[in-house]
């Protein structure tokens, strides 16, 4: 599983309030934590608290404050095309970039694939066009397909690709989850190789108690259905014990005894 830390968003108080103070510690301490607890890339928001005329700079200062610490690969979180520009453009000048994310609508598609070929970033494309987030499996898959023909046309290679069908809170939608999976699923047979699978795990939870349980126990679930990818938060440690349990159970890894132990192990040398 490519693990993509939630953390370093203005969302939460600590990196909302540093963003604002330009206080560079709690983001350097926070990107350093995420990737010692196994994160493979970082997603980068600087939330909403911050006024629309100076998101660009802002972004331009988290990228390069969190770039201070690490050239693991950086997800520009971000639906503004300046905004995105400029934090890619910022991520781009050590390791890689991801851009997340485009939706499948035409012209929002075209200019963020153009990205995408430009800075040879990944991509996250969301299951939302012009008539908003997709509901049923087949809307989702209609989209989904508009995003891997777009990156083919642009020259960005399908393995660059994370296909999102978006998870929405589980208290507003209870049929949603199970969607999701049956996407996932067919997802898969979108295109030779596969599109990568992505997920926004915390959104499922948002709003209701057994936020860490709902959470894990529908990681698990996805990844039983072929995703490969997930935005969350990597310092929970019964998340991420899950998912490994999970990649052994779908033998994607090796058993012995200590398997947890050998997992963090392997994300202490990188
Ligand atoms: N897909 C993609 N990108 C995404 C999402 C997605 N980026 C943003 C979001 N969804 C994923 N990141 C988060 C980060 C935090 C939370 C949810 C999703 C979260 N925050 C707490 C809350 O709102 O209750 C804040 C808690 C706090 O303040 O401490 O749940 O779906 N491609």
């Amino acid at each position: 599983m490519f693990v993509i830390g939630e953390r370093i968003n203005g969302m939460f108080k600590g990196i909302g309030d540093a963003i604002l103070a330009k206080d560079k510690k709690p983001v350097h301490e926070m990107a350093e934590l995420q990737l010692a607890a196994g994160a493979d890339a970082l997603d980068i928001n600087v939330g909403t608290r911050v006024p629309k005329e100076e998101r660009v700079a802002a972004m331009e200062w988290l990228v390069d404050t969190t770039r201070e610490v690490t050239d693991m690969p950086l997800s520009i979180d971000t639906v503004s095309l300046i905004t995105m520009r400029a934090g890619l453009a910022r991520a781009s000048r050590k390791g890689k970039g991801i851009i997340n994310s485009t939706t499948g609508q035409a012209d929002k598609l075209e200019a963020f694939m153009k990205l995408a070929h430009e800075f040879n970033a990944g991509i996250v494309g969301l299951s939302i066009d012009e008539n908003g987030v997709a509901a049923s499996v087949d809307a989702k898959l209609e989209i989904g397909m508009r995003i891997i023909a777009s990156a083919m046309e642009h020259e960005v290679p399908v393995d660059s690709v994370l296909l999102d069908p978006i998870i929405l809170p589980l208290n507003c939608a209870q049929a949603a989850p199970g969607i999701v999976l049956q996407t996932i699923a067919q997802f898969k047979m979108l295109s030779d190789p596969a599109p990568r699978i992505v997920i926004g795990l915390s959104n499922l939870s948002q709003g209701a108690s057994e936020r860490p349980l709902i959470n894990r126990t529908f990681l698990v679930m996805a990844m039983a259905a072929g995703l490969d990818s997930s935005i969350h938060d990597p310092l929970d440690e019964e998340l991420t014990n899950a998912m490994v349990t999970a990649e052994l159970l779908l033998n994607k890894t090796i058993y012995s005894d200590s398997y947890l132990a050998a997992y963090r192990k392997s994300k202490q040398v990188r």
